[in-house]
């Protein structure tokens, strides 16, 4: 095994004996969402898992060690260290390890840590793409490099329109990741259920994905694939609010020069004081449903 790789106990017994487990990962907590409701979420996050059939394997790089399942009390601190912890992509891994600092893994960072644990399945909330105006800026997340090499199934729901969604799927074709849609034809746009664009597939059930996942394992080339859950009815947001929120919070990163990782953070930040307890509220619920689909998609693998 990897030398810098630590799963906690229940990890490592759930994957010596073969039963299902998925990845959660951290900049969800730490740059994703504010103290408390963050910690209370990641925490919720596992129960559903658990009840829906899977250990849950939260990942972060602590003291430079990748862990793969953390203590409440590790998500606690995560969840209080917010924006001061490193939010931690591909390329900051080998420096947090050397110099054995903290870091909160992105979606590409926790599908590194998840394939080297032996963790097939991986739910978060909303994954980075193809930022608008990347035809200039190049601003194009490692995340969707992720999707293409790393053979991890991510659970999301969708992208938010922060990003240019057409072009996210562009790329995504490019680099041959299948777009599945659960239950539905249309990529999901994180806080609404549509979005205007197509997936590659539908298909509408758990089994159905685990069936795919299983031949593409088998087919034996490399690469992940992206399932999208559109978020719970009950909880979607109308929208021109989320429109206009996401406008203004675009407009203030441009005046603001903001660049480089720091653009995600900053936005998810904006958006989410722009549209108050709301889009809070969506995102919870969103990010929960994507966990109980992985799990019973974990559940059904083979
Ligand atoms: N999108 C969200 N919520 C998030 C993120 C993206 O709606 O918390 C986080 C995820 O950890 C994702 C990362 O992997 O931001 C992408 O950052 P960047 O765009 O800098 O690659
Ligand atoms: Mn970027």
């Amino acid at each position: 095994m990897n030398p810098y790789l630590v799963l906690s106990p229940a990890v490592e017994k759930a994957l010596a004996q073969g039963r299902p487990v998925i990845a959660l990962e951290s900049t969800i907590i730490s740059h994703g969402m504010p103290y408390p409701q963050n910690v209370e979420t990641a925490l919720a996050c596992e129960r559903d898992a658990r009840e829906n059939g899977a250990e849950p394997a939260t990942i972060a790089v602590l003291g430079g060690k990748l862990c793969a399942g953390l203590t409440a009390a590790q998500i606690d601190a995560l969840g209080r260290s917010g924006a001061s912890v490193a939010k931690a992509s591909r390329r900051d891994l080998p420096v947090l390890c050397a110099r054995g600092q903290d870091g909160a893994t992105t979606v590409a960072a926790t599908m590194i840590i998840a394939a080297m644990a032996g963790i097939r399945v991986f739910a978060t909330g909303g994954i980075g793409g193809v930022h608008r105006g990347a035809e200039t800026t190049m601003d194009i997340s490692a995340d969707l490099e992720e999707l293409a090499r790393t053979p991890v199934a991510v659970v999301c729901a969708g992208a938010k329109s922060i990003l240019d969604l057409g072009l996210t799927l562009e790329y995504l074709e490019t680099h041959g990741v299948p777009v599945i849609g659960y239950g539905t034809d249309e990529l999901p746009a994180f806080y609404t259920r549509t979005s205007g664009f197509g997936v590659d597939v539908r298909l509408d059930t758990p089994a159905d994905i685990a069936q795919a996942l299983s031949c593409q394992r088998a087919l034996g080339y490399p690469g992940g694939a992206l399932v999208v859950n559109p978020i719970p009815e009950a909880y979607s947001m109308d929208k021109a609010d989320i429109d206009r929120a996401i406008a203004q919070a675009l407009e203030e990163a441009r005046a603001q020069g903001v660049h480089g990782k720091a653009v995600t953070p900053f936005l998810l930040a904006r958006i989410q004081a722009l549209t108050g307890g709301d889009s809070l509220r969506s995102n919870i619920a969103l990010v929960r449903n994507n966990v109980r689909l992985a799990a019973r998609i974990a559940a059904s693998l083979d």
